[in-house]
């Protein structure tokens, strides 16, 4: 009967949250009880915690008055604090195990009003609201803005007087940012010249946004897709920099827009990468292509581009391994599969995307020339975005390199794969 009284609350996510938290800390006050050697505390701890746990499932929303939940009597919780649990339905066994737990001379206190029913309906409208493509891409570039845009902010909060010394500094916030050496000293130059107000950080900050913004359109960066036949991307790039995973994220835009995609498992070379595509193929919806471990890759996009054309598949896109036995130059390898991929498909591959991690700074610059210059990219997938603040490196892809940044990965999600657009990343940075 009636313990807990049943009640509409908004803050859903928060109350999950708080149920998630007190059964941490619940736990951790038994494995401090248990060390200590006070083995009534421990049960009482146990006991109290194991209802909370059942109880915390996310169905419905009730009220406990905290006196309910206290009944471990461990200190902590305020008497006339209110807390609010996510329940299915509280039976009485378990309303008997909460009063079991209770110590002596604490009061379980029983609500008499019989339970209000909530609406299904008032429950969903008072949900969070999913954040906005924005504010995701906002979120996973927080450690670049942080690292970027925060700490012009707190160099220019210091109120001095902005001098050589402050452009000096402004200089390294680039360069750690991995701008890259060359842009930063020639951006600090402009400062200098073109910036009116010197003694104006906010004219300063706009005029790096327009900077950053100018340099990242320079580049076309929208996918070449051709106007008929299957569409052809082949995914290259050193291993462990996410290429497979933005082939999953890839497929998986395109099925959701109702396209028909094959992936080619490419990466012969390790057993596990046609797993992992495989994986990736069922989540996502798409047939994978692949031969045995260690056959040749050229093989299975040859299979990959036929079973395309003949099934009128609209999108192949081919993995590749990230490095290969010594004596087989990868290089060559990717070449041959090129090759044979404009033998069944003329035209094709439509579109070469290197895949860089974002976290690996400068060294990304060096991935890209050796590719670029061995196969001819047509864009980048900077991934991994979401853990660096080094998110400057973008600029030196686009600038100094010349190469397009097509997509960006900001989180392991499938919905974490985003077509660059540069004022919108520029704006996540920037914006408040
Ligand atoms: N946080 C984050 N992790 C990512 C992102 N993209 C990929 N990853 C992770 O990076 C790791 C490596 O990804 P894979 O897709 O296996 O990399 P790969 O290039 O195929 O690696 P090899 O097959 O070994 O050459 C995985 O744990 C991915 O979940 C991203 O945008 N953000
Ligand atoms: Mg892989």
């Amino acid at each position: 009967m009636g313990l807990f009284k049943r009640k509409k609350d908004k803050r859903i996510e928060d109350i999950s949250n708080w149920a998630r938290d007190y059964l941490e800390e619940r736990r951790h006050r038994a494995s401090e009880a248990e060390r200590s050697g006070d083995v009534e505390a421990v049960t009482t701890v146990i006991a109290a915690q194991d209802v909370v746990q059942e109880i915390a499932l996310p169905q419905e929303i009730v009220e406990a008055p905290a006196a309910a939940l206290q009944m471990e009597g461990v200190e902590g919780i305020e008497e006339d604090v209110t807390m609010s649990v996510l329940v299915e339905e509280v039976s009485a066994d378990q309303e008997a195990a909460v009063e079991e737990a209770a110590p002596p001379g604490v009061e379980v206190p029983i609500a008499e009003e019989p339970p209000v029913e909530v609406e299904p309906q008032a429950v969903l409208e008072e949900a969070p609201i999913k954040p906005t493509l924005f504010q995701r891409l906002r979120s996973g570039l927080t450690k670049t803005r942080e690292g970027l845009v925060g700490r012009m902010d707190q160099l220019f909060s210091l109120g001095h007087k902005i001098d050589s010394d402050t452009l000096e500094e402004l200089e390294e916030i680039l360069i750690e940012s991995d701008m890259g050496v060359q842009q930063s000293l020639s951006l600090i130059q402009k400062i200098q010249e073109e910036v009116q107000d010197l003694q104006d950080p906010e004219k300063i900050k706009a005029y790096i946004r327009q900077e950053m913004t100018g340099i990242l359109q320079t580049n076309g960066y929208a996918l070449n897709r051709p106007d008929q036949g299957p569409y052809v991307i082949m995914v290259v790039g050193v291993n462990g920099v996410g290429k497979t995973t933005t082939i999953g994220k890839l497929a998986w835009r395109y099925v959701q827009q109702g396209e028909q995609v094959l992936l080619a498992a490419g990466d012969t070379f390790r057993a596990a990468a046609t797993e992992q595509l495989e994986i990736w193929g069922g989540r996502v919806g798409a047939d994978v292509v692949k031969h045995k471990s260690g056959a040749d890759p050229s093989a299975v996009v040859f299979d990959a581009l036929k079973a395309a054309q003949s099934r009128g598949t609209q999108v192949v896109i081919a993995d590749t391994a990230g490095r290969l036995h010594t004596k087989i130059n990868l290089m060559e390898e990717l070449k041959k599969m090129k090759r044979v991929m404009a033998k069944v498909i003329p035209g094709a591959p439509h579109e070469i995307l290197l895949v860089l991690d974002a976290t690996t700074g400068q060294n990304a610059l060096s991935q890209a020339k050796t590719f670029h210059e061995a196969i001819g990219v047509t864009g980048i997938v900077l991934t991994k975005l979401d853990g660096t603040a080094k998110g400057g490196i973008v600029t030196a892809i686009v600038g100094e390199l010349g190469l397009p940044v097509k997509l960006i990965g900001i989180g392991e999600g499938m919905e974490d794969l985003r077509d660059f657009e540069p004022e919108e990343f520029v704006g996540a940075l920037f914006d408040e």
